[in-house]
């Protein structure tokens, strides 16, 4: 064989192998976030590689918009259309501003899900809630009135004016503000999961409302920016500042007290049981009421008539057990 045509035979034989490996295709799911640069849903990236590397041939494309709106997804949602991408897993800015993009990837043939912030039930074949929401609502409203025994004002610091896991929280919330009756919410404000808003807003309640005794952040940035802003206003002690946080990101308010507790679910196994969701339903399970969807090591997923279900109760950090945590998520 002359060494041109043993090149050329090699050449054919690469790309034939080439060729092979691409029929034998890996599943590309896209985990599309509120934002990118948050460290929730970085740990929840973590979780997904873990899931991917099990599943074997499974490759996750994390992305999202830089800040947390519908419109920066809407952008990324049609540009995996446009990649061919086999599945989204998106935790949603707006419940129904993405359904359109959303709609038109599943007529594609990709399969939709959402987790962490739903997306209406059109625009998905399944929401993987974290826990419970009725569960947050009580737990939030909780962590603040355990540490006020005599009442008092209490405000929300919040993700967007749209997201959904947020507004059910707070909804929730508030149908159980009865059985505090000495704890009186004065306000809701948004901090859209940018630190520097987020600061702003705290900074805001606590000139408003001067007699305010804690800020309830169901949001990592929020509850970290709020413990900053309370601690730079040397108001630790005298507000409180609770709601959902990261072991990691709130150790330090724990230590200087300016969040005496504060809740979360494990958001690495969030992002696990996500990708597990998505690669099922896109291997043939089917997404219907009553359904139970494996999440591999997490068991699994049992839909219920809107096709959601939880995946785990939020757990509670301080003092006691933070430091066993911080290095974890
Ligand atoms: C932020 C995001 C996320 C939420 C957590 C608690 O990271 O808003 O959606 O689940 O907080």
């Amino acid at each position: 064989m002359s060494v041109m045509k043993k090149i050329l035979t090699t050449v054919a034989v690469a790309a034939t192998l080439m060729g092979t490996a691409a029929e034998a295709k890996t599943m590309r799911i896209a985990l599309v976030v509120k934002a990118l640069g948050i460290g929730f849903f970085e740990a929840a990236n973590k979780g997904a590689q873990e899931a991917a590397k099990e599943l074997g041939d499974v490759e996750i494309i994390y992305t999202g918009p830089t800040s947390t709106t519908a419109e920066g997804q809407i952008e990324v949602i049609n540009s995996l259309i446009a990649q061919g991408v086999d599945a989204i897993a998106i935790s949603a800015n707006d419940p129904d501003a993405v359904v359109p993009a959303l709609k038109k990837a599943m007529e594609r043939g990709i399969t939709v899900i959402s987790w962490d912030s739903g997306v209406a039930k059109d625009g998905r074949m399944m929401h993987l809630n974290p826990s419970s929401p009725a569960l947050i609502g009580n737990t939030i409203i909780k962590l603040a009135a355990d540490h006020l025994p005599d009442g008092g004002d209490v405000a929300v610091l919040s993700a967007t004016a749209t997201s959904t896991n947020q507004n059910i929280w707070i909804d929730e919330m508030k149908k159980v503000m009865g059985n505090y009756p000495k704890v009186n919410l004065v306000a809701t404000v948004y901090g859209d999961d940018l630190a520097d808003k987020s600061y702003r807003e705290a900074q805001g309640l606590m000139a408003t409302y001067p007699n305010l005794k804690a800020i309830i952040a169901p949001t990592t940035v929020g509850i970290l920016a709020a413990s900053q802003a309370v601690t730079d206003a040397g108001k630790i002690g005298q507000i409180n500042v609770t709601g959902l946080g990261l072991p990691s990101e709130m150790a330090g308010a724990v230590e200087s007290g300016a969040t005496v507790s504060f809740a979360i679910w494990n958001p690495v196994d969030l992002g696990y049981a996500a990708t597990e969701l998505a690669y099922n339903i896109a291997m043939g399970a089917k997404a219907e009421p009553g359904a139970e969807i494996p999440m591999g090591r997490m068991g699994t997923a049992k839909l219920d008539d809107n096709n959601e279900a939880a995946m785990s109760d939020p757990f509670t950090y301080d003092k006691s057990n933070i430091e066993e945590f911080k290095s974890v998520f």
